[in-house]
């Protein structure tokens, strides 16, 4: 196979064992013979070599037989993605769907064997991971282990609800003076409306469960819109005469704080923010993929120093009925294998951390644990780091909160088009912060394992909330958090077809760290 781009030289290093700087492998792309460069120059340094450098790459262009090319090589490389302007975090309703009528158009030449030459600092950085399953799962399937789970929810979210209203526990809600004031923090067991068109919402809490009616005319019926069942809220009201029900006058949700003020990176650093690629399947768009990682190589890229991967990145096996006929490889290993040689492509250095979906390999019930060790030593190119789904990642001082994103599906389904959409997907992830839990209905296409402890929880507000699976693009903000879906790597399925999904396809959202602003480059 010609070496004819970055992201080929890439993954040849990393077959052959080496990391390298970006800028080694710009000065490979830019030799006259760069087949020949790249075995002079792995052969040139010692055996202990892990990463090969501008200079290890220099010393052999240097004795003259490689000469290096001009910056007309850019003619030959791939067209430069469109860029979005980044959105304006003062704009609060900044949002984004539908990505392809988001970004600009593309203004070709991406010069990759150009001037271009940069070694990060890697001494800057800093990654670490909280709120993670991996290797902390205790469940055993039990019946015991729901009750420990959702007591753990009501719990948390409780807390954070408590200062919101006077919470009267349900037995001593009954028992209190028909006209009393009074409040319940409790999770939602059932929401029916009745004859009259009022909303009869039983609450429970780890006393019991008490029925709450809001009438239709109290302007509060929109609130009720978006109520999903399992997920914890406070009302406040009025005991009826006979202390059977609270008549309420308010409906507060756990929320992420009005005066929340994220984060921010102390330097210009950037991170893409991908999910979905979906390595195996027929639909699978290796030349965006490869343009992507092409891109990571040029100087436009070189901020560039984080990939966050929010799962399925492979097809997988038996996922959806008929999924065989699409497969392009059937072998779920075999599958990683070939993730593992794609994400070869992209530049040694970058820091790189994914979690799994609900086509990988792993349990499909939340939270999901990182893979297992055969197919961590199958991803381990370029060192990424694998954890659970969900997990909260601090990116120089950034908490990044990256989930899969399967309670997309039933955000988008209970609620009315306005609040949660495929065209919107960012609006449900709105939902889901608003919640402060990333699935809060069990039951449905969300399978919820059972632990000691409800990690699906947000319990610390982040500051960027990135998820995937339902294949489309959208961003914006919520009370000033950023909220990200990313589009996919693969293009419609006869599936997708059947159940109407246009999917967004071969777009990497790029956040900037130190500003909290996002673009789109478009690589479809
Ligand atoms: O999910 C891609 C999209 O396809 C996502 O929005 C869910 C949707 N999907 C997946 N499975 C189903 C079923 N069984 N019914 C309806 N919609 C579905 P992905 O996880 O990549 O398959
Ligand atoms: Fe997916
Ligand atoms: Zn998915």
């Amino acid at each position: 196979m010609p070496l004819e781009s970055p992201a080929r030289i890439a993954s040849e290093l990393a077959s052959r064992g080496f990391n390298a700087s970006r800028e080694a492998v710009t000065l490979l792309a830019g030799a006259a013979d760069t087949e020949a460069a790249l075995v002079l120059a792995v052969e040139a340094v010692p055996d202990d070599t892990l990463v090969l450098t501008a200079e290890d790459v220099e010393r052999v262009l240097d004795d003259g037989r490689h000469t290096r090319r001009d910056a007309d090589i850019g003619d030959s490389g791939p067209d430069d993605p469109s860029v979005s302007t980044g959105t304006d975090p003062e704009n609060l309703n900044d949002e984004h769907g539908g990505a392809p009528v988001e970004t600009g158009g593309s203004s070709g030449g991406a010069s990759l064997g150009s001037s271009f030459a940069r070694d990060p600092d890697i001494s800057k950085r800093s990654i670490s991971v909280g709120q993670d399953i991996t290797g902390a799962s205790t469940g055993t399937g039990e019946y015991g282990d729901f009750v420990t789970v959702f007591r753990d929810r009501y719990e948390k979210l409780a807390g954070q609800l408590r200062g919101r209203v006077n919470h009267r526990p349900t037995d001593s809600l009954r028992a209190m003076p028909g006209g009393s004031n009074a409040g319940l923090v409790g999770m939602v067991n059932d929401i029916r409306s009745t004859a009259s068109g009022h909303w009869l919402i039983e609450l429970e809490d780890t006393h019991g469960v008490f029925p709450c009616l809001v009438m239709k005319d109290k302007g509060i019926a929109d609130l009720v819109d978006e109520l999903l069942l399992d997920e914890v809220i406070a009302v406040d009201g009025t005991v009826s005469d006979d202390g059977g029900i609270l008549f309420v006058d308010s409906l507060h949700f756990p929320e992420v704080p009005r005066t929340y003020e994220p984060s921010t990176a102390d330097r210009h650093v950037q991170a893409a923010l991908i999910s979905d690629v979906h390595v195996g399947s027929e639909e699978f768009l290796a030349d965006a993929w490869h343009r992507f990682a092409d891109w990571l190589h040029t100087e436009e890229a070189r901020n560039v120093e984080y990939l966050l991967v929010a799962g399925d990145m492979v097809e997988g096996v038996g996922v959806y009925p008929d999924q065989d006929d699409e497969l392009d490889i059937v072998d779920i290993y075999e599958q990683y294998e070939a993730f593992a040689e794609y994400l070869k492509e992209v530049p040694g250095d970058l820091e790189i951390l994914m979690i799994p979906g609900n086509h990988d390999a792993v349990r499909l019930a939340e939270p999901q644990p990182g893979f297992d060790e055969e197919l961590r030593d199958i991803m381990s190119a370029h060192d990424a780091r694998i954890h659970g789904n969900p997990a909260l990642v601090d990116v120089e001082g950034v908490k990044i909160l990256m989930y899969h994103g399967v309670s997309l599906d039933e955000v988008i389904a209970e609620l009315p088009e306005e609040k949660a959409s495929y065209d919107a997907p960012h609006k449900a992830m709105y939902q889901l912060l608003k919640k402060r839990h990333v699935a809060p209905q069990y039951g449905g296409h969300t399978r919820l394992a059972p632990e000691e402890e409800d990690y699906l929880v947000m319990e610390e507000v982040p500051d960027v909330f990135h998820t995937g699976h339902v294949h489309k693009l959208g961003w914006g903000q919520y009370r000033r958090v950023i909220a990200v879906n990313s589009g996919c790597w693969q293009a419609q399925t006869d599936f997708q077809r059947s159940v109407n999904i246009d999917p967004d396809a071969g777009y990497a959202p790029i956040l900037d760290l130190d500003t909290l602003d996002m673009s789109v480059r478009d690589f479809s």
